[in-house]
């Protein structure tokens, strides 16, 4: 049995992304569609800019399926990119702060910022979408759903019970909105806030939450550092580009509270529950220890605003050394909805992970044995 992991690789300007999956057990049917609408809602979001209508990303499939069933091999893929005009392209002279340019430069030797942005751009982000889109077909086949939705843009904010409100309408709601929130009554204040900020030439970030239902208990481990779950969410999400800030069910407001209204009481669970406990709150937000509660996983990222603004940043020129305006070519007023998208994609990926550390196996039936047999344990304490 292989550990799951993953590798992409790929420019923004190149002939295209490709990643590799490895470690998805056999005997999984495995559909496209639904990683191309994962695809397509990535390049969706009010302020995405003009790559957006250029690119229609799809994954094509290059091995690990007969007859669209995994066979246990390393699952390959491309997405093709249409603007493939790399070698075209203008170099970058005056780094853009914020983004890697400058300190990718002075890594590399490089005078060219173009050497570097092609692959720090968060284009690369559609290949891992793609990735997880493999993934969750997993997660899916245990009832395991990984559901991310936006918060706030520039500081306009949707309903703060926006998700208890939606209940099972989440997946309806968010489809209908143009930032993929949760809270329609908020959707005319977002678009009127992304609008000025256009109109400034300015750029925005904001706040999403990514949630999971269904987990089992025990997911991650407290016996090496760097397989606690927490640890390993973490840095999944400040994988992505632009994520500043990183909390877990209450989030940064443990700090001021007592111990008595942040710990989570835990009482016999109601006769015919799946589990024999049940916790009275979550705001440990469904990890304990490096593992999973079972309780909801409850995850918030903070994006900054894109730093490629149309109005200029003082920079350099990598040449001469004078003052000279940060390069523009073009860019997103925001992609605060493309992020939860990506958001929502590397937390499954991590949860794909550590699901399988638990009950994997090399044929999907060996890892449906070993969760039965978990969770019947589980049950009967
Ligand atoms: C992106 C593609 C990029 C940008 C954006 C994300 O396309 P281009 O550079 O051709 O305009 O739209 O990149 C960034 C925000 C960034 O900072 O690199 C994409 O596919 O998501």
């Amino acid at each position: 049995m292989t550990r799951l992991r993953y590798t992409t690789a790929g420019e923004s300007h190149g002939p295209s992304l490709v990643g590799i999956v490895e470690g998805i057990p056999a005997g999984l049917t495995l559909d496209l569609a639904s990683i191309d609408a994962e695809l397509a809602r990535r390049q969706e979001g009010y302020g995405r800019g003009g790559r957006m209508k250029i690119e229609t990303d799809r994954i094509q499939l290059l091995s690990g399926t007969k007859g669209g069933v995994t066979l246990g091999s390393p699952i390959s893929f491309l997405i093709q990119n249409k603007d493939s005009v790399i070698e075209q392209l203008p170099p970058v002279r005056s780094p853009r702060p914020g983004h890697a340019d400058l300190a990718g430069c002075q890594k590399y030797g490089h005078q060219d910022g173009r050497a570097v942005l092609e692959r720090a751009s968060a284009r690369e982000t559609a290949a891992r979408v793609a990735a997880a889109g493999i993934v969750r077909q997993v997660l899916d086949a245990f009832g395991i759903e990984v559901f991310a939705h936006v918060l706030s843009v520039g500081g306009v904010a949707v309903r703060e019970d926006a998700w208890d409100a939606a209940g099972a309408e989440r997946a309806a709601l968010r489809s209908e909105s143009l930032f993929h929130a949760l809270d329609p009554a908020a959707e005319a204040a977002l678009i009127e806030r992304v609008d000025q900020a256009k109109e400034a030439q300015d750029s925005l970030g904001g706040r999403f939450e990514v949630r999971a239902l269904g987990l089992p208990p025990g997911l991650g481990s407290y016996q090496q550092p760097a397989d606690r779950l927490t640890a390993r969410l973490g840095a999944a999400l400040f994988s992505i580009p632009a994520i500043k800030g990183v909390e877990v069910g209450m989030g940064m407001a443990v700090a001021d509270a007592p111990g008595s209204l942040v710990h989570d009481p835990i009482d016999p669970a109601p006769a015919g529950s799946h589990t024999p406990f049940a916790r009275r709150s979550n705001r440990a937000g469904g990890l304990e220890g490096g593992l999973t509660t079972g309780e909801e996983l409850v995850l918030r990222a903070a994006m900054k605003p894109i730093p490629t603004l149309r109005r200029g940043i003082d920079s350099v020129d990598l040449e001469t050394g004078a003052a000279a305006p940060a390069t523009y070519q073009r860019s997103d007023v925001t992609s605060v909805p493309a992020a939860s998208v990506v958001g929502e994609a590397v937390v499954v990926l991590a949860l794909g992970e550590a699901f399988l550390d638990k009950y994997g196996g090399d044929s999907l039936e060996q890892v449906e044995a070993a969760h039965a047999f978990h969770m019947g344990q589980i049950r009967r304490r």
